[in-house]
């Protein structure tokens, strides 16, 4: 069977950074352009109070604040407003970790506690060895299987974004 890197099935994780390289690339709807930390940083940005990251091997750490952008934020960022539903998100990083967030998730209203793509721990920035840009999924408390660190690809896919 291959390996799916959205669905690792169990997963040692990857204590460093996989890379000196931090870009970013969006794509989607046709488009590939680089998210920078900046620009990032100018998104509204919400926080996340007591955040535990659950490792299956190593026991459970926190609780942590993270901040950053709302990853609604970020896909209306690059395509404005956009369906409910219909589409999905990749979300990888570096070194082919990645989870897959569908717009139900993303698209929710008024939700407490949103996906972000977190740039702040504590109130201050997200070293690299600390994921640099970190997606934070709150509703996962398994085994950290969604709490990608070191985003270095984010996809859009779906054709049916027009509202
Ligand atoms: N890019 C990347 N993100 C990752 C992993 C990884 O190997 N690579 N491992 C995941 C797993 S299984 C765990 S338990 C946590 C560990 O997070 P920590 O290093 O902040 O404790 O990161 C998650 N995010
Ligand atoms: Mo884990």
């Amino acid at each position: 069977m291959n390996h799916d890197p959205l669905h690792p099935h169990s997963h040692e994780s990857n204590p460093h950074p996989p890379s000196q390289d931090t870009s970013i690339v969006w794509s989607g709807a046709g488009v590939r352009t680089e998210l920078t930390v900046d620009e990032l940083r100018r998104l509204p940005s919400t926080s996340l109070m007591d955040c535990y990251i659950v490792s299956t091997g190593h026991g459970t750490s926190g609780p942590f604040t993270f901040s950053g952008p709302p990853i609604r934020a970020v896909v209306e960022s690059q395509l404005g407003e956009i369906a409910c539903s219909g589409w999905h998100l990749e979300v990888i990083s570096a070194d082919e970790f990645g989870t897959r967030i569908d717009a139900e998730e993303i698209m929710k209203q008024n939700i407490a506690r949103p996906v972000i793509l977190a740039l702040s721990l504590n109130n201050r920035s997200l070293t690299r060895s600390e994921g640099l840009v970190r997606l934070i999924v709150p509703s996962e408390t398994d085994d950290a299987l969604r709490q990608v660190k070191w985003v270095a690809r984010i996809s859009f896919i779906g054709t049916e974004f027009v509202t």
